[in-house]
This record gives structure tokens, C-alpha cells and sequence, in this order.
């Protein structure tokens, strides 16, 4: 029996779930779904975004495939009761440090890039992103300055460990691609950045046939548009990260269309669309369940060795695109429940 933890989340979370497993089910591979709330459904339910019950199953569970939180009507909650920390506290919790973000155009999506064609052609390429340091988790608050302005901080933190563990797993992404690393950081302006290119270059060293390059942030978001097919794998930080990959998302069509995979040194995992919980469109049927999809591929693919099935969903996903099945985000009229149905029948 291989339990798979499903948490829904909030918004458009529980709509795309449901079709991520439908597809799972579809493959008949002796999965077991137990499901618990989380972010703002969970505050809801329990009083907390991450309660003792969904950790513990989180915990259990071989894999935990993620919908997405975030609710406006939490907005005003002290940030430990906010529905992100769901997300954050389950990274932490469980070490998952690596977040590989795959972004490329599938077939036919031409037309949905905010790139010119010939330019959005050439996406293909792994943004890994660290996941447990950076603002997300250093010292924060809020306070009075003498001149008596509220005045809010967030310390951005790395120490040599934790950018020595995502650099290795950057230079395996880059093995396992076209051999080539593109590390990206602000090192003219902060002192994180300057020690993360001192440890990736330390790294390196263990990566001879590995292309090393570095990049300033605001380069390679100028670069991702102007010229994205040069980027095979990007190794970043959790903020750089999480704002790169939103914008490559566009690049490849859609925010709708990007899996991510977050892993930890046991290669254990939380898979999740990069996508957030959209509440505008939350329970409209008008979300686009790809990314989730193609996360429970990566699943099978990198937590439970079943890389046979993930390339089946991979090939379905692709051929209902390449048969013009298309959610509103990329310019179509199906329903999520009606995309979901346009892959299971390529199975
Ligand atoms: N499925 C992604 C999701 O729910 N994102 C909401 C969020 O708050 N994410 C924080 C982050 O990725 O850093």
C-alpha cells in the first residue's frame, strides 16, 4: 500500500486536485488517498492553517500531493494563523529544500506565451529554488523607528550549509539535463548572494563536466524574456525562485501549467502546481488542473520510482494540448473537470 496524503487547500485547490486524482486512479497503481485540510480550510475547520492531524499524515504518507492555500477572508489574521504558513511549516517541518520547477512550452502553446512563437519555443528548462531560508524564514517583525514611523523587516539568511545542500542539487538537475547551471543571485548588492556564489563555485569543484554560470536577479528576469532558451537549469533562492518561476510560467503559456516537485534529502516530497489558490476564480470549474496533473506525474517520477506511469501522464497532458484542449487561462472554453477528462482519455 503507498498512502499519498491529498491536502486541497483553498480556492481553486480542491477543483484541481480532484483531477489530479482522477488521473492517479486511472492508472490503477495501488495508491491510497487519505485527505486533511490545510490553509485557510483548515484555520476553518480547526483553529490552525497547519493542524497537528495534517502534519501527522503528512508525516505518515509516502507522498503529499498539494492544491494550493491562500483565502482574502484570512488577510487580516496574525501571520501565524495565515493560510501560507500551511505551506511554509510543512517545508520546514519535513526538510524539504528543494523545489524543482520544470517550466517549458508544451506543443502548441505557442499562441498562449507571452513571448513571440519563435522565442517561447526555445523554453525548456528547471528552476530549483531553495525552499527553507531567505526572508521566508529569517527574523521578521514590525517596530517603531525614533522618528516614530512603523517600520517592517524580514532578514534574508543563508548559511554555507543550506546553500552547499541546493547548489548539489542544482548541479544534479544540470547532470541529469544538457550540463548546464545557471546560478542566480544580487551578489553586487547582498552579502547572502556574495556568500551563495562563493559556495556554488565552492561546489562546482565536484561538477567538472557541469556548465557554471552566474547571473544578477534582475538580469535574468530581463534575460528569461529576452532570450529564454539559454537557460537549462537555474539555481536560486526562495524568493528569486518563487518570482522567476511565475514569470517563466508566463513565458510557457500560463501560470496553470507548471508542476513543482519539493524534496528533502530523503528524496520524500510535497508535489503542488506553482500556482496559488486564486480565489476570483475559486469553484467557477475555469482552473486549469494541468500543473496539478503534472506534479502527481513528478510524484510517481521522483518520490515512488514509477517513472513509467509519470511518462503516460506526461504523453497524455501533451497530446490533449497538441488536440487543442484548452482552460480560459489558455485562451479555451473547457471546464477544469472537462480538461481533466481531455487527458484521462489519452492515457
Ligand atoms: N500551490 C502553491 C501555493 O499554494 N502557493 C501559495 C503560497 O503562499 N506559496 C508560498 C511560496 O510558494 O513561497
Amino acid at each position: 500500500m503507498t498512502l499519498i496524503a491529498l491536502l486541497p487547500g483553498d480556492g481553486i485547490g480542491p477543483e484541481v486536485i480532484a483531477e489530479a486524482r482522477r488521473v492517479l486512479e486511472a492508472l490503477d497503481l495501488g495508491l491510497v488517498f487519505e485527505k486533511a485540510p490545510v490553509g485557510g480550510a483548515a484555520y476553518r475547520a480547526a483553529g490552525h492553517p497547519l493542524p497537528p492531524a495534517t502534519l501527522d499524515l503528512a508525516r505518515r504518507a509516502e507522498a503529499i500531493l498539494f492544491g494550493a492555500v491562500g483565502d482574502p477572508e484570512c488577510d487580516r489574521l496574525e501571520r501565524a494563523l495565515r493560510p501560507e504558513q500551511a505551506i511554509l511549516g510543512l517545508r520546514k517541518e519535513l526538510g524539504l529544500f528543494a523545489n524543482l520547477r520544470p517550466a517549458r512550452l508544451f506543443p502548441g502553446l505557442e499562441d498562449a506565451s507571452a513571448l513571440k512563437p519563435e522565442v517561447a519555443g526555445a523554453i525548456d528548462m528547471v528552476i530549483v529554488r531553495e525552499l527553507n531560508g531567505d526572508v521566508y524564514f529569517g527574523e521578521k517583525g514590525m517596530r517603531t523607528t525614533a522618528g516614530g514611523l512603523r517600520e517592517g523587516y524580514d532578514l534574508m539568511s543563508y548559511n554555507e550549509a543550506e546553500v552547499r545542500r541546493i547548489a548539489h542539487a542544482g548541479f544534479r538537475t544540470a547532470e541529469a539535463r544538457r550540463g548546464r547551471l545557471c546560478s542566480v543571485d544580487k551578489a553586487n548588492v547582498l552579502e547572502t548572494s556574495q556568500l551563495w556564489r562563493d559556495v556554488v563555485i565552492e561546489v562546482s569543484a565536484e561538477y567538472p563536466d557541469i556548465e557554471l554560470t552566474h547571473m544578477y536577479v534582475d538580469n535574468a528576469a530581463m534575460q528569461l524574456v529576452r532570450n529564454p532558451g539559454q537557460f537549462d537549469v537555474i539555481v536560486t533562492g526562495n524568493l528569486f525562485g518563487d518570482i522567476l518561476s511565475d514569470q517563466a510560467s508566463m513565458c510557457a503559456g500560463s501560470i496553470g501549467m507548471l508542476p513543482s516537485a519539493a524534496l528533502n534529502a530523503e528524496a520524500k516530497g510535497l508535489y503542488e502546481p506553482i500556482h496559488g489558490s486564486a480565489p476570483d476564480i475559486a469553484g467557477q470549474g475555469r482552473a486549469n488542473p494541468c500543473a496539478t496533473i503534472l506534479s502527481a506525474a513528478m510524484m510517481l517520477r521522483h518520490t515512488l520510482d514509477r517513472a513509467e506511469a509519470a511518462d503516460r501522464i506526461e504523453n497524455a497532458v501533451t497530446a490533449a494540448l497538441k488536440a487543442g484542449a484548452r482552460t480560459p487561462d489558455l485562451g479555451g472554453t473547457l471546464s477544469t473537470a472537462a480538461m481533466g477528462e481531455a487527458v484521462l482519455a489519452r492515457l
